[in-house]
């Protein structure tokens, strides 16, 4: 009755921004994210007989509030999902890489939850029902179940069964691909990513542009990527990253992630390609950008990276599918 499980976080390059069902976590178009290794959360999860209060542990605290319904959430479903009786839970959670870094951390966190609990709950290894019950705690977790590229099927169901996360290439497709997290600023954001999309959908006038466009992006992005075009998936990252943000920028109350040294640091792109240098930047709900580079020209945008305002440059490349760890006992 328990289980352990690592997954890592992933890296939009088509986004997610926008559900069309807020409970059951369902967006309103598709979106496709590649797997970043080496960075993972690990998480065990162990049921006992008895009944009472689960306990949730996340990076050594106890979790209360919004963040521990979460996972008691989750916990509920797999409980509903199995024949055995299962009783109270202790979960414990541990990430290797800051939770603010603006990476979603969220979507490896319940990536590794949702296979740790299902494993721990003696339900069989299926990737598409623990993409599904991923998803559930946050939508981007669908996307970390498995390695590599991984396209999030909007899906039609109105109860969601076929809105997963689906792998069309894996970790060893394009192993020289890097994408480097430039830290250019560590503060809390303000705004959520959950509570910025909701007021996006509701207020931007250029929301169904926007998921209209986003889903047409998806599909137009898989050749390049099958054909290791860094540049062709660059143009198209950063084009729909910008066209993220200015959905963001058009809600009521405008939505701007944008620090200047992100934009600093795009503008270092635009010069570094100038010279030759393979950079192209993609940035989520946050200020910190990741750039898609290739290990050749690695070493070179690091440097520029920290010349322009990142204290920090978190390196990764596609990394592989969940981990359930070997038996402990
Ligand atoms: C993405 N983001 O595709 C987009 C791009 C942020 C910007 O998925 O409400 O933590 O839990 O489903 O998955 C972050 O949102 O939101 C996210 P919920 P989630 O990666």
């Amino acid at each position: 009755m328990r289980s352990t499980a690592s997954a890592h976080p992933n890296i939009a390059l088509v986004k997610y921004w926008g559900k069309r069902d807020e409970r059951l976590i369902l967006p309103h178009q598709s979106s496709l994210s590649v797997t970043l290794g080496p960075l993972s959360v690990t998480t065990t999860v162990e049921f006992d007989d008895r009944p009472g209060d689960d306990e949730v542990r996340i990076n050594g605290q106890v979790a209360a509030g919004s963040e521990r319904a979460r996972v008691v959430e989750l916990l509920g479903l797999v409980r509903k999902a199995t024949k055995q009786k299962l009783g109270r839970a202790r979960m414990v959670s541990v990430g290797d890489f800051p939770a603010a870094a603006g990476l979603a951390s969220s979507a490896a966190a319940f990536a590794a939850l949702a296979v740790a609990a299902r494993t721990a709950a003696g339900l069989p290894r299926d990737t598409r029902a623990e993409s599904i019950l991923a998803r559930r705690g946050s939508g981007s977790a669908s996307r970390s179940v498995q390695g590599g590229f991984v396209r999030w099927n909007r899906g039609r169901r109105a109860d969601g069964a076929d809105s997963f996360g689906e792998q069309l290439f894996d970790a060893a497709h394009w192993p020289s691909l890097r994408l480097l997290v430039g830290m250019v600023s560590r503060e809390e954001k303000e705004v959520k990513s959950r509570d910025g999309m909701r007021t996006t959908v509701e207020t931007s006038p250029y929301y169904p542009a926007w998921a209209k466009d986003a889903e047409a992006e998806v599909a137009r992005i898989v050749p390049f990527i099958r054909r290791r075009d860094l540049e062709a998936v660059g143009e198209l990252a950063e084009k729909n990253a910008w066209r993220m943000h200015a959905t963001a920028f058009a809600a009521d109350p405008p939505l701007c992630y944008l620090k200047p040294e992100t934009l600093a640091v795009i503008e270092r792109c635009r010069e570094l390609r100038k010279k030759g240098v393979g950079a192209w930047f993609t940035l989520d709900a946050g200020p910190n950008p990741v750039l898609l580079t290739s290990k050749a020209d690695e070493a070179k945008v690091v440097k520029v990276l920290q010349q322009h305002g990142a204290r920090e440059v978190v390196r990764c490349h596609p990394g592989g599918d969940v981990v359930v760890h070997p038996a402990e006992r």
